[in-house]
């Protein structure tokens, strides 16, 4: 118990609430939460699970938003420092660059939980578990499903292939772009002509888009973009550029959010590989074991599967973001 929970604690007992059975006197927990930032519909929900999970669970929560730059994330983990927080979680924006401030986190006693991305670090022990999917295995499905799309549609063809890359550096760009490639090598007829970043944003995936076809034009069978989002961003750009998204090009994306449903079912993306955003109820579980010394795995892996397009229509309701 840090000093925080601990003045609390004495506060209580001098309020007279000394005859009380421990659990029930107990300080609810406090946990600084830095998070990337709010650019993409997956990040949206990321933050409303984590702050409904923690009114849920009665947790005082510290929430900050680091608008998707890290020199923001290590001045709000220094902030929960110095207030002493009994737990700090985040989502580190890229993965490297984290080794000073954990250490200072060590030094303070506070652990650390990562959630949704993980980090780069030297000593493995700057952080207690990571809460997350496995981006590697995302950007497999999504090989996985292309290479059979081909397969079924035109065994014989060369298939040109542009990429809508997620914000540099990260541990989904990284990881999404890698386990892809790993999977469409299978087939030579698969190649990537472009590639860039689009940093997970609609305004950005459009804006990209429309270069790789002012560049490469109707030369486009496929678009593989690292989040739904700029998908989205990206279909406005096909569709202004004069062709059909999901028919003209091939979409495959990644998290699963509702306006990828909604794109299927208008028959302009043909896939979505999800990646689940509700992280919430988990990290305030795990929290409440780190802060009270029980043992953790030390990876928590979320579950997750793949939404072609036909049968969009028939999961949208059962969607929860
Ligand atoms: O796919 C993207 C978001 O880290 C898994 O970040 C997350 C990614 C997600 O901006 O939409």
């Amino acid at each position: 118990m840090n000093l925080n929970r601990r003045s609390l604690l004495l506060a209580a007992i001098a309020a007279g609430f000394g005859s009380l059975p421990l659990a029930a006197m107990a300080a609810p927990l406090t946990i600084g939460f830095s998070q990337v930032g709010a650019e993409s519909e997956w990040r949206t929900a990321n933050t409303m699970s984590i702050k409904d999970a923690a009114k849920k669970a009665r947790v005082n929560l510290k929430f900050a938003d680091a608008q998707q730059r890290q020199e923001n994330q290590i001045k709000a983990i220094r902030s929960f420092i110095a207030q002493k927080v009994d737990v700090i979680a985040f989502s580190p924006v890229v993965e490297t660059g984290w080794d000073t401030v954990l250490r200072e986190a060590k030094a303070a006693k506070i652990p650390v939980i990562l959630t949704d991305r993980t980090v780069n670090v030297s000593d493995e022990s700057l952080y207690v578990t990571f809460i997350g999917s496995d981006f590697v295995e995302e950007g497999r499905r999504a090989g996985r499903w292309l290479l059979e799309h081909v397969k079924k549609n035109s065994p014989d063809s060369a298939v040109n292939i542009v990429e809508l890359q997620g914000t540099v550096g990260s541990g989904p760009a990284i990881d999404r772009k890698k386990g892809f490639e790993e999977v469409i090598a299978a087939n030579k007829k698969l190649k990537i002509i472009r590639s860039q970043t689009a940093e997970f944003t609609r305004s950005k995936g459009k804006e990209v888009m429309e270069a790789f076809l002012k560049a490469e034009g109707k030369k486009i069978n496929v678009l593989y973009a690292h989040n739904d989002d700029m998908a989205i961003g990206a279909i406005q750009a096909i569709e202004e550029a004069g062709l059909k998204p999901g028919k003209d090009i091939v979409i495959v994306s990644i998290d699963g959010v509702k306006g990828a449903f909604e794109a299927m079912i208008a028959g302009k993306l043909n896939v979505t590989v999800e990646c689940s955003p509700l992280l919430g109820p988990q990290l305030m579980k795990v929290a409440a074991d780190v802060a009270a010394g029980r043992p953790v795995p030390r990876r928590i892996v979320t579950q997750e599967g793949v939404f072609p397009a036909e049968v969009a229509a028939k999961e949208l309701p059962n969607r929860k973001y």
